[in-house]
């Protein structure tokens, strides 16, 4: 219910009651969600209000705005643990989902200068550049650009990149991948991107950078990957330590 005596302000209040239900699923994906006017008079409260607490909800992706028919419930956001060191494939299948890759390019080059050194390759040696929209469920989530170490990876084939690399890694190539360390900031949607994300202009993304190492050290990919903020929340557990 909304505390009006509560110094925490009422939209907010507002905006993790609305939460709260599509957590526990009263509200669920596609239902459209009451007029402003009628959670202002159930509240008692102004209109105004509701609009900042709805604007909110659209602006992190929780509600969607069509235009002439009304306000909707989105999906809810995955929750990705930070901690595992875990494939898109994996990701997707342990939530009940359909993982699906849509190649935009496979192409082999020569290291630059930058992928040399975050592969610990000679400059100019073979690598591979593979970029990829990865969906779940038949909506985009990600759009990953990886770079591998030809002399490491074997040549790599088109079905294979539209498969989980990790599974190819591990099972066909019987690489270890031990650890890995990545980097995560905020970021807002290339005008480029934005057609393979399916997302609207100025849409929030998170950008990652993985480099995996195998059991030798040797780096096995750098991966720059761009998700949608809006379908995506990462979590990690943390201990104090004494
Ligand atoms: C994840 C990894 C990426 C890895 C890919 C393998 C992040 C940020 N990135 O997307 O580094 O290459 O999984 O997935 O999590 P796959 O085995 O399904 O091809």
């Amino acid at each position: 219910m909304i505390n009006k005596r509560s110094p925490i302000p009422i939209y907010y209040q507002l905006e993790e009651l609305i939460k709260d239900m599509i957590e526990k699923g009263t509200l669920k994906k596609g239902d459209m969600i009451p007029p402003e006017r009628e959670y202002a008079e159930k509240y008692e409260i102004s209109r105004m209000t509701v609009r900042q607490a709805l604007n909110n909800l659209v602006n992190d992706g929780y509600l969607s705005r069509v235009k002439g028919k009304g306000t909707f419930v989105e999906n809810r956001k995955i929750e990705q643990p930070l901690m595992g060191l875990t494939s898109f494939t994996e990701d997707m299948v342990s939530r009940g989902l359909e993982p699906r890759t849509k190649l935009l390019h496979l192409l082999k080059k020569e290291a630059s200068a930058s992928e040399s050194e975050k592969l610990k390759i000679k400059q100019g040696a073979p690598v591979y550049e593979v970029k990829r929209i990865r969906l779940a469920d038949d909506e985009p989530m990600a759009l990953e650009t990886m770079f591998l170490s030809a002399e490491l990876v074997g040549e790599l084939k088109e079905e294979v990149v539209n498969g989980s690399l990790y599974q190819y890694f591990e099972e066909s190539l019987g690489y270890s991948i031990v650890n890995a360390r990545q980097g995560l900031e905020a970021s807002i949607v290339r005008k480029s991107e934005r057609e393979y994300l399916n997302v609207p202009s100025g849409s929030p993304v998170l950008l990652i950078e993985r480099t995996s190492y195998l059991a030798d050290g040797k780096p096995l990919e750098f991966v720059k990957s761009i998700y949608r903020a809006d379908r995506y929340k990462f979590l990690i557990d943390m201990n104090r330590e004494g």
